[in-house]
């Protein structure tokens, strides 16, 4: 089995303990962190489709979550600093009722080495909670809203909806995770949609730069 395969099979038994170490020897081997990353997501993927199977519950696949973060801790040096170029701050955060984070930590990685400060509020975020960031902060030129369960869609919306009724202006919003799509984004008002963490950086300096 190579190191990736391990990582990978480690993940998704919620190996947390083993993570840390399995993912630095495989990039001491000369795996890209990029490549590590993906056997990650896969890995979650797998834990989600046995969850829907009935195969594995909510602590297993709270284990593996918990043995995904350590390992994107240990690739995050990797992602960093790419960029030169400031583009403000962004806010962050999974929106109300909804408490998926590793994407939104992705998302957040990959943000912050495009270029933007991050403000990270975290799960469960009210709308009230994010217009108070925008508020609070200085320069916020970007809100990014995450959602992984159709349930949470109509936070997601009310979210957006709160911060384009608020009157303030300045900055974009842009939402994703697995249920959003790029009409969800346009028919709840959001300024910009991304699939992954990846586009989602490219798209947050698109709309900043306007
Ligand atoms: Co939950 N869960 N979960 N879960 N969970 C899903 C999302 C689910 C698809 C599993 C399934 O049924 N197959 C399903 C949702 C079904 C639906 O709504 N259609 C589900 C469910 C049902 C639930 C509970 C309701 C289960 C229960 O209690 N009965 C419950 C809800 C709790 C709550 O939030 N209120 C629940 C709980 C949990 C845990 C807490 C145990 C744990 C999360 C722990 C954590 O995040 N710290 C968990 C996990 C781990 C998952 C799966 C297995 C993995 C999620 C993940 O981290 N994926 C997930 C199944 C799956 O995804 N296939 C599942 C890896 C991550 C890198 O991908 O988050 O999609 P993702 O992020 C991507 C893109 O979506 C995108 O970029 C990221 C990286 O490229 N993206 C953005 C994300 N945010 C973005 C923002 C952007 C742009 C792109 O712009 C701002």
């Amino acid at each position: 089995m190579s190191k990736i395969e391990e990582v990978k099979a480690k993940v998704e038994a919620g190996k947390a303990k083993l993570i840390p170490g399995l993912v630095q020897e495989a990039l001491d081997e000369g795996n890209s962190a990029q490549s590590i990353l993906q056997a990650m997501v896969e890995s979650m993927g797998i834990v989600g489709d046995k969850f829907s199977a009935g195969e594995l519950f909510v602590p297993e696949m709270l284990m593996a979550a918990k043995a995904m973060s350590k390992g994107v801790e240990i690739l995050k040096p990797h992602f960093a600093g790419q960029s030169t170029s400031s583009y403000g701050t962004c806010v962050i955060g999974t929106v109300a009722g909804d408490l998926h984070d590793i994407g939104k930590n992705l998302v957040s990685m990959m943000i912050e080495s495009a270029g933007f400060d991050i403000v990270n509020l975290g799960v469960d975020v009210s709308p009230a909670k994010f217009l108070e960031a925008v508020k609070e902060n200085k320069n916020v030129t970007l809100v990014a809203c995450s959602g992984l369960l159709t349930t949470t869609m109509p936070a997601m919306k009310e979210t957006v909806q709160t911060l384009k009724s608020s009157g303030l202006t300045g900055f974009k919003v842009i939402v994703g995770g697995a249920p959003v799509t790029a009409e969800l984004a346009a028919s709840i008002g959001a300024d910009g949609f991304a699939p992954d963490a990846g586009s989602a950086a490219v798209k947050a300096v698109e709309l900043v730069k306007g």
